[in-house]
């Protein structure tokens, strides 16, 4: 399999990719986050950003599970008693939304990035298929609080492919956290979105700093190209 054509450097630095050492992460395409009435709705901000990885991503997991690579999926979300959820974020998110609606809050879609509500689910375009692993983070990041990193070494994967909401948020929070573990990653541009599109460009730029300091990211047009080029047995 060839590599992918990504900014700064061929992805990925050793040339070793293969769908046994190889998986696609897609953080977060809950309906909160890019549904209508989830959280990001209600907060004011334009779900047509947030919903712009959803057709990019729909191909890549065709292309991947066709091809045998691992899909992991991750949710944000808290405990129904709200157990896990620090105040701070809690009154952080009451104050954008309207009426000083916030996480743990009722909203249009179920209480706001609550575990087992409509909000919090993956949307149903990019359902995971039985067998692939889900992640339940109550974080930011994907590594926190979760057992992400042993899912990924029991595998054997050394490198990860980012997806998913938002790229300055969730998906950066994961890609410092899975750098600094020694994994090599690509996100993927086209895939990936934040709520304000200046964000998204500076996250994807910050990636290219240092020679690649977080690893290297690519269009999925890149990557399906790669892929193309795997040897079928
Ligand atoms: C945010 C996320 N933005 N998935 N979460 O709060 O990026």
């Amino acid at each position: 399999m060839s590599l992918v054509a990504a900014n700064p450097y061929p992805w990925p630095y050793n040339g070793d990719l293969h769908r046994g050492n190889t998986a696609l992460l897609v953080i977060d395409m809950q309906v909160d986050f890019c549904g209508v009435g989830g959280y990001v709705d209600k907060m004011g901000y334009d779900i047509a950003l947030t919903r712009a990885p959803i057709e990019p991503l729909k191909k890549v997991m065709a292309a991947m599970r066709s091809a045998g690579f691992p899909i992991i999926h991750t949710r944000e979300g808290h405990r129904p008693d709200l157990s896990d959820l620090p105040p701070n974020k809690r009154w952080r998110s009451q104050r954008v939304g309207a009426g000083g609606v916030g996480i743990g809050d009722a909203g249009p879609c179920g209480r706001i990035l609550v575990r087992g509500e409509p909000g919090w689910d993956i949307i149903a375009e990019l359902a995971p298929l039985p067998g692939e692993v889900i992640i339940d983070k109550p974080g930011k990041g994907s590594f926190y609080a979760t057992d992400l990193e042993l899912v990924l070494r029991t595998r054997g994967i050394a490198n990860l492919i980012l997806a998913g909401i938002t790229t300055d948020v969730c998906v950066h929070t994961t890609l410092r956290e899975a750098n600094d573990r020694g994994f090599e990653c690509l996100v993927l541009s086209d895939c990936t979105a934040a709520t304000d599109h200046g964000n998204h460009l500076a996250a994807l730029k910050m990636i290219t700093m240092q020679g690649g300091v977080f690893g290297a990211h690519a269009t999925s047009q890149e990557l399906l190209k790669a892929l193309a080029s795997a040897d079928p047995s």
